[in-house]
């Protein structure tokens, strides 16, 4: 919703169509599931920088989510900034430690086990880029009327899928991160009450002695994650 003006529905050609044989797309299937193997959630960065031109395409590749009534209710806002970036450590190992130290339940710490996880958060610091990711309950405009989003957290969370597949396919590493309360992330990004920070990706390259998790390899085989009807 970009006006205030009625908008009206105007069919136009679709604009793009692939042209693939079947044998195409089986092999696109497999390449791309190949490709989406490779990418590995990274928690050590390297300090190596990555230019804006490629965060910004990225972001616009996110941009390009469907959304609900295509009101697009997200916001990034990308910090390689070093000061910046320290004061969102600062505050989200402040919200861990309370997480860690009491805050979540026996369950959850013991799920967390394998992933090695714990409030210590260099990455925010080390890694060149964090994109804070917002959503937007509600969309405003120019003169603040305020109009309603729809189905927010599935078009925010279909868009967050775009970004971290675009990162990747850059070559780029990334981290999902949720500090547990996050609301400390609209005062220190200057976004409006009315957003509600949904995670902090950091983003970057993997440093030479990065690790991941054995267990975050582990995926569901297919017959656990889909049932087909013929
Ligand atoms: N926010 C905490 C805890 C955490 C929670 C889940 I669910 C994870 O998959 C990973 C971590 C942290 O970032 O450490």
């Amino acid at each position: 919703m970009f006006t205030q003006d009625r908008l009206e529905y105007q069919p136009i050609p679709l604009p793009h169509r692939h042209h693939m044989s079947d044998e195409e797309m089986v092999t696109a299937a497999h390449d791309f599931y190949s490709f989406m193997q490779r990418r590995h959630t990274v928690r050590d960065y390297s300090s190596r920088e990555v230019p804006r031109e490629i965060i910004e395409r990225c972001i616009l590749a996110a941009g390009t989510a469907p959304s609900g009534a295509n009101h697009q209710p997200w916001h990034f806002v990308a910090i390689s900034n070093p000061e910046h970036k320290h004061r969102i450590r600062l505050a989200a190992e402040e919200e861990e430690k309370g997480f860690y130290e009491g805050g979540a339940s026996e369950e959850w710490l013991r799920a967390l086990e394998p992933v090695g996880t714990n409030q210590e958060k260099p990455h925010l610091d080390i890694a060149p880029w964090l994109i804070v990711i917002f959503a937007q309950r509600y969309g405003q405009f120019a003169d603040g009327q305020k109009f309603k989003n729809y189905y927010v957290p599935e078009s925010v969370g279909i868009a967050t899928g775009f970004l971290i597949a675009a990162l990747h396919h850059a070559g780029l590493a990334s981290l999902t991160h949720t500090p547990n309360p996050m609301k400390f992330l609209n005062g220190l990004c200057d976004r409006p009450d009315s957003e509600k920070p949904v995670m902090i990706l950091a983003v970057g390259h993997p440093s030479e002695d990065a690790t991941v998790p054995s267990v975050a390899k582990i995926k569901k085989p297919l017959d656990e994650i889909l049932s087909v009807r013929e």
